[in-house]
């Protein structure tokens, strides 16, 4: 089956419904077997992942400025993960991002269906992850939004890419497989999204096109771009559409904007850190940038929000598992931690740090290290009191390109452990299994 025709495969259950609902005990469906459940005691050694002062790189003093490679080296070895502050981020920046997710996830039920997301692409407000039936979910909804492929080119770019712009709403109707009908409430316009592979251009990106307004007499414009030209034209009607949603909905405007704002001040983080970890293992300064697709690289960022548990003890916020791409920058919730870290057997729990970021190695760069760097396996665990928010800025190679050991730390007695992969064919992988704990890039090892 392809990619384009996978469906959920049972109906979606909103957790934040569920744990409004008032049950006592959770459906049987989110009971974690014994073995992976949390322990909610408290734990038997108190470590803290490090915290590391980025303004440290660019000091004046050089001591201090190796000293911080130093600390990068070995927490990306050691545990994979860093609180980083004075990271260069407006901490009121930090606060309003959160904050008005925190509020998406308070509008009526009915408002956030109008963006409920499909496997395909995962686009949306969402509640599983993985597409095998039957298997064990997570006490978690979620909103997914792919960024721009092409960062740098500035934030109206970043902004038209937010998937809170695709409201969609799938519906049995399908024209060419993979087409999926769309529901704009606030416009009453019905759209369809076409992958553009409907006409042989070959991307895996997909576009609305073609209104047709609840209005009968406007029924006729209903019809399937044929041809490339039919194509430009159905997206300027696509952003005639949008121009007029955001005319409308202000409240909405806002929270693109802030996504543009944040996602670009994300970036220039994530760009530091790439320098910072070229250097620290050797290798030239724009090394892993490069690597990545230079100004090419990928975004995407999952928000997540923990609905209150009444039964923390028996499931997970989310299953452990290692990022796939190649860095992850989270902003936690600043009241309540839920965050673990593996560390040998134990679980570690991430203490929330004020105005601090949660960095973590993602295969990728666990490939391009050669596994020097540490794309660790985490989790996140719930609890009766509080809901919790987190957003999950994550910095991605171009699809494309091949991602390989650097041939600067293959060594005689240090052979390469990955064959040559293309983050797309990897995503593809993950897509449909959802989180596996570290088993995915560990498959890829060869045999030593
Ligand atoms: O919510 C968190 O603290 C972690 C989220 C996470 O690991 C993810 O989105 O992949």
């Amino acid at each position: 089956m392809s990619l384009q025709q996978i469906t959920w495969p049972e109906p979606i259950v909103r957790v934040q419904s569920l744990s409004n609902s008032g049950i006592t005990a959770i459906p049987k469906q989110y009971i974690k077997p014994p073995s992976s459940r949390p322990s909610l005691a408290p734990p038997a050694r108190d470590l803290h992942i490090p915290v590391i002062d980025l303004s440290n790189l660019v000091s004046a003093e050089p001591s201090l400025r190796s000293e911080t490679l130093g600390l990068v080296s070995s927490a990306c070895r050691e545990w994979g993960f860093f609180h980083v502050v004075n990271h260069g981020v407006d901490h009121a920046l930090m606060g309003r991002a959160r904050e008005i997710w925190r509020e998406f996830f308070y509008l009526p039920m009915e408002m956030k269906q109008c963006y409920a997301n499909a496997p395909v692409t995962y686009e949306g407000y969402g509640s599983r992850l993985g597409v095998e039936k039957g298997i064990k979910l997570d006490w978690s909804d979620y909103f997914f939004s792919s960024l721009s492929s092409n960062l740098n080119e500035g934030s109206e770019k970043v902004a038209k890419s937010s998937s809170l712009l695709q409201v969609t709403r799938q519906t049995a109707a399908r024209r060419l497989p993979g087409c999926v009908d769309c529901y704009v409430r606030d416009l009453d316009v019905q759209l369809i999204v076409y992958p553009l592979m409907c006409l042989g251009i070959a991307d895996n990106h997909c576009v609305l096109t073609k209104l047709r307004r609840s209005d009968p007499a406007e029924l006729a414009i209903e019809q399937q771009p044929s041809s490339a030209t039919e194509l430009v034209l159905a997206r300027a009607e696509l952003m005639l559409c949008l121009n007029e949603l955001r005319r409308r909905n202000p409240a909405r405007l806002a929270i693109e904007e802030l996504v543009a704002e944040y996602s670009n001040e994300l970036v220039k983080l994530c760009e530091k850190l790439m320098k910072a970890f070229s250097v620290s293992l050797g290798l030239e300064e724009d090394y892993l940038q490069k690597a990545f697709g230079g100004e090419e690289v990928g975004a995407c960022m999952r928000v997540s929000f923990y609905p209150k548990c009444p039964q923390p003890d028996l499931t997970l916020g989310l299953s452990p598992h290692s990022d796939p791409g190649g860095m992850t920058i989270l902003l936690p919730d600043d009241q309540v931690s839920g965050l673990q870290v593996r560390q040998g057997d134990d679980w570690i729990t991430v203490k929330p740090v004020p105005n601090a970021f949660v960095v973590n190695i993602g295969d990728q760069l666990q490939v391009l290290s050669n596994s020097k760097y540490k794309s660790v396996e985490h989790r996140v665990i719930v609890n009766s009191a509080k809901e919790r928010v987190s957003l999950a800025f994550f910095y991605n190679p171009n699809g494309n390109i091949l991602i390989e050991p650097a041939k600067e730390l293959i060594k005689e007695d240090q052979p390469p452990l990955y064959p040559p992969m293309t983050f797309n064919e990897y995503r593809l992988f993950i897509r449909t299994r959802g989180p596996c704990g570290k088993s995915q890039v560990e498959s890829l090892k060869s045999p030593r």
